[in-house]
């Protein structure tokens, strides 16, 4: 039996079995088989080296890849609200490249890249599948779109997006795992476990190949999520569900698409409905943060901030400046997030959007 068929048949024996305290030591040990077959199939296929990926260069301050089934609008939405001029055609795959295009927004340079239709079975390789959510992944944030006539099929493009590694707005679990020679698991829980018991998690690293390894958990994780802290290809990224053609269906059909998949936005790239609410999640989604320098006695350029990114600090700010500067900076002084304008504050403090900025130098 070839790989495939196997995952095929641990695959439909995990969804015919029930998920219980009794089932699921069983459950997990079969899960674990299936991420250990992947995992040689995954590297089967890179040693055949036959996929030519799409290369993009990304630019500006952030990347962001747009992705549906064919004909739900990506390019038209990359062309309202880029300066790109992606071909639109009312037939499938009218786009066969990554087309990239730039949003400025805020005073940010924002990256967007259109990138072929999707097809079922594109996590497996269908229709470059894997080159498309290559580029997906590396990217810092992904757009899904999908047109009200093909939103049924839109929790399979989720669950290829999953299979595909990719962990969408997800805060990856606090799993840290260490192999070592000797010793068998050592399993540290900090937290109750309700979803996998110790057991469990042991007879799946085995599987997994951690058979002397220190383990320690601090959070209630799932099956799952153990594999994905064993498997280090995870890639969490934030993500935006987007349903287009809003023009095209009633009031009722969309409260039942809201109920169903619950998107973060209904838009029209065609007709530029809800075109300034992309642009305001885009960048609210990104994480960035417009930073305005001053210089003493002076007013800051409210024009032009510097974009940064949730969680930097002065230090990140003033290595942004210049490369030297942190050999000569004393403190510096902050107006907005601070706890009065102006407050003089360290190296490590972080930085929220808006803030205005003075650096202190030697
Ligand atoms: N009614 C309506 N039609 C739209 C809207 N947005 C795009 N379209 C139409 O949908 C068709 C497909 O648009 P594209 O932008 O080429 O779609 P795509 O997702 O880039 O398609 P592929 O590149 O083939 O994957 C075109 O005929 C567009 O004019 C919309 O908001 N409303
Ligand atoms: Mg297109």
């Amino acid at each position: 039996m070839s790989r495939e068929d196997q995952i095929a048949e641990f695959e439909a024996e995990v969804s015919k079995t029930k998920y219980n305290k009794r089932t699921q030591h069983h459950v997990g040990l079969v899960k674990a088989k299936i991420a250990k077959l992947k995992r040689e199939v995954e590297v089967e296929s890179k040693k055949g080296g036959k996929h030519v990926g799409y290369s993009v260069k990304r630019t500006g301050d952030a990347t962001v890849s747009l992705v549906g089934y064919p004909s739900v609008g990506k390019s038209t939405l990359l062309n309202s609200i880029t300066n790109a001029e992606s071909e639109v055609g009312a037939y499938d795959f009218t786009t066969l490249e990554v087309i990239p295009g730039v949003l400025m927004y805020n005073g940010a340079r924002i990256q967007l890249l259109d990138i072929p239709g999707l097809i079922v079975g594109a996590a497996k390789g269908a229709g470059r599948g894997k080159e498309i959510f290559s580029v997906v992944k590396g990217t810092d944030l992904v757009i899904i779109l999908f047109d009200p006539r093909t939103v049924s099929k839109a929790k399979g493009l989720l669950e290829e997006i999953y299979e595909s590694n990719i962990r969408l707005n997800t805060i990856p679990p606090d799993v840290v795992v260490k192999k070592r020679g000797l010793g068998g698991i050592d399993l540290g829980v900090t937290v109750k476990l309700t979803k996998i018991d110790e057991e469990t998690i042991k007879a799946m690293m085995r599987e997994m190949g951690f058979s002397n390894a220190s383990i320690v958990i601090r959070t209630d994780i799932s099956a799952d999520q153990l594999l994905d802290a064993l498997t280090a290809n995870r890639v969490y990224m934030p993500g935006i569900l987007i349903i287009n053609k809003i023009d095209t269906i009633s009031e009722s059909k969309r409260k039942a698409i809201e109920k169903d998949i619950n998107p973060d936005l209904f838009i029209s790239s065609d007709k530029g409905i809800n075109i300034e609410e992309v642009r305001d999640l885009i960048f609210n989604k990104l994480n960035l943060l417009r930073i305005y320098m001053k210089e003493p006695r002076k007013e800051p350029d409210m024009d032009e901030p510097m974009i940064m990114h949730v969680g930097d600090t002065i230090q990140t700010v003033a290595n942004k400046v210049h490369k030297d500067v942190m050999k000569y900076f004393r403190y510096a002084k902050v107006w907005g997030s601070s706890k009065f304008p102006g407050q003089k504050l360290g190296m490590t403090y972080k930085l929220k959007d808006k803030d205005i900025v003075q650096l202190v130098l030697d």
